[in-house]
């Protein structure tokens, strides 16, 4: 097998000049964005590219890398703070959203949330459902199901809540996926509020996919089995991207990808499927992480490039 090259999104096709890196697990440096995840496969770092290079800074303790076309920030929630995480959530996009509508980037366009326990707690009271009723509580207002970001949601193993965005000056457009029942949309058996983001955002020629699981219409398929549910995300990557393309000709790259796992033991199993589903030429990091229903094991997202024919 050829070595897995390293993750990069270039989100314009002139892209060298680099706008922010993540770094995965503990490898998180003074200059990288953190995703508080344990890295189980894949290289260190994920690295976002413009055509002109970015300054960096904090602002009301916010990180940012900007480069007058694009924003990609870091906020962070303590662990005591985000013991209330509907209260965490709440506060941190309240901060989020007044940051960004008075900055020169506006238009939220991607928003990955990582916070520690995330299944835990019965029913309603789980802390995955109150996180959604704080983060619907700060961003609904009129009209707002239209402008729904790409989302991610994972739970790990650090205590405390970190969101992380991209914005920029020009709104993106929302895709949903035909296969799926959009998620704001979700039947009240899954929540008292239903999660607040879309499938995808397209800015230009990429596709930003959100976290996708085994969710068919609004039903988990394939509880517990995580090649089945790869097989099932792999569809639903298919419908969306199809549906994306608008019957224009050609086909799409990915660029970067996310495998998210429940379990460590599913993945000698996993990542040989996923490979041969999604490529095995294709940049991907496989983080340990806990996803928004018990049943659900698995979840991938990532970026993808349209290349008209
Ligand atoms: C799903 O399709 C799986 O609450 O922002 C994926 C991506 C999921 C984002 C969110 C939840 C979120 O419902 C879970």
């Amino acid at each position: 097998m050829s070595p897995i090259p390293s993750p990069s999104v270039r989100l314009e096709h002139d892209a060298s000049a680099t706008l922010a890196r993540f770094a995965f697990g503990d490898d998180a440096d003074g200059d990288a964005l953190g995703v508080p995840l344990v890295r189980l496969f894949g290289a260190s770092y994920e690295t976002w590219f413009a055509s002109t290079a970015a300054s960096a800074h904090e602002q009301d303790g916010l990180r940012i890398r900007q480069n007058g076309q694009w924003l990609i920030g870091e906020l962070r929630v303590d662990a005591a703070r985000s013991e209330d995480i509907e209260q965490a959530a709440f506060d941190a996009y309240t901060r989020l959203r007044a940051f960004i509508t008075t900055s020169a980037y506006p238009q939220l366009l991607r928003v990955w949330n990582f916070f520690d326990r995330l299944n835990e707690g019965e029913g309603d009271a789980e802390r995955y459902r109150r996180f959604c009723v704080g983060r619907h509580r700060a961003i609904a207002a009129p009209g707002f199901e239209t402008q729904l970001p790409a989302a991610t949601v994972i739970g790990g193993q650090t205590p405390g809540l970190v969101i992380s965005f991209l914005a920029g000056r020009e709104a993106g457009v929302q895709v949903e996926n035909p296969r799926q029942t959009p998620a704001f949309r979700y039947p009240r058996d899954y929540g008292p509020i239903s999660p607040s983001f879309s499938r995808a955002t397209r800015i230009g020629s990429h596709l930003l996919v959100s976290g996708t699981a085994a969710v068919v219409g609004h039903a988990t398929l394939h509880p517990g089995d995580a090649v089945a549910q790869i097989d099932e995300i792999d569809a639903n990557v298919d419908a969306l991207l199809e549906h994306a393309a608008a019957g224009q000709p050609g086909r799409w790259e990915a660029q970067a990808l996310r495998l998210y796992v429940r379990r460590d033991a599913d993945l000698p199993a996993v990542l040989p499927r996923v490979l041969e589903r999604f490529g095995a030429e294709v940049p991907i990091t496989v983080l340990r992480g806990d996803i928004s229903r018990a049943g659900l094991v698995v979840e991938i997202e990532g970026v993808w490039t349209f290349l008209p024919a």
